[in-house]
């Protein structure tokens, strides 16, 4: 069972899609396991964004990931990190395909609505950045585990 990090980004959240989104991660069987509302703080957006330091972009990246409160989750699931790269789809919204999260509710590349880790070794180390593991809540089954005997 493997587990990712997503977060719905301020445009998202200002924009009131969030149950819009998490309906799909929920519909497609994903299991959240955390979730917390939250103003980035600054150390925790340059760590997270490590990767883009430098780049034309990194500044307004920053900037717009701290602008307004995330939904950051963890999600556990068979293949859940690519899974969840298809539902999210491309980086730039006007390549995404329809039925995607990015193809279907946002524009620009800057201001895509959704993160979501892109690699194992991302999902661990992304999910250990912006969760404690007390925060996590993996004691419980879904319906679909009880069904199937999990
Ligand atoms: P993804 O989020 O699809 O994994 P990354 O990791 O290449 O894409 O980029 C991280 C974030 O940086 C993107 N979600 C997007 O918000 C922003 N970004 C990436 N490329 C650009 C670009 N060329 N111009 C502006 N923003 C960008």
């Amino acid at each position: 069972m493997e587990r990712t990090f997503t977060a719905l980004k301020p445009d998202a959240v200002k924009r009131g899609l969030i149950a819009k989104i998490i309906e799909r991660i929920e519909n497609k069987g994903y299991k959240i396991i955390g979730m917390k509302m939250m103003n980035v703080p600054l150390e925790l957006a340059e760590k997270h964004y490590a990767e883009h330091f430098g780049k034309p972009f990194y500044n307004s990246l920053i900037e717009y990931i701290t602008s307004g409160p995330v939904v950051a989750m963890v999600l556990e699931g068979d293949n859940v990190i690519l899974g969840l790269r298809h539902i999210v789809g491309k980086t730039n919204p006007d390549e995404a395909d329809v039925g995607t999260i990015r193809g279907d509710f946002c524009t620009t590349k800057e201001y895509n609505s959704i993160h979501a880790s892109d690699s194992i070794e991302s999902a661990e180390r992304e999910i250990n950045l912006w969760f404690k593991k007390e925060e996590l809540c993996d004691n419980y089954k879904t319906s679909l585990e009880i069904l199937m005997g999990k």
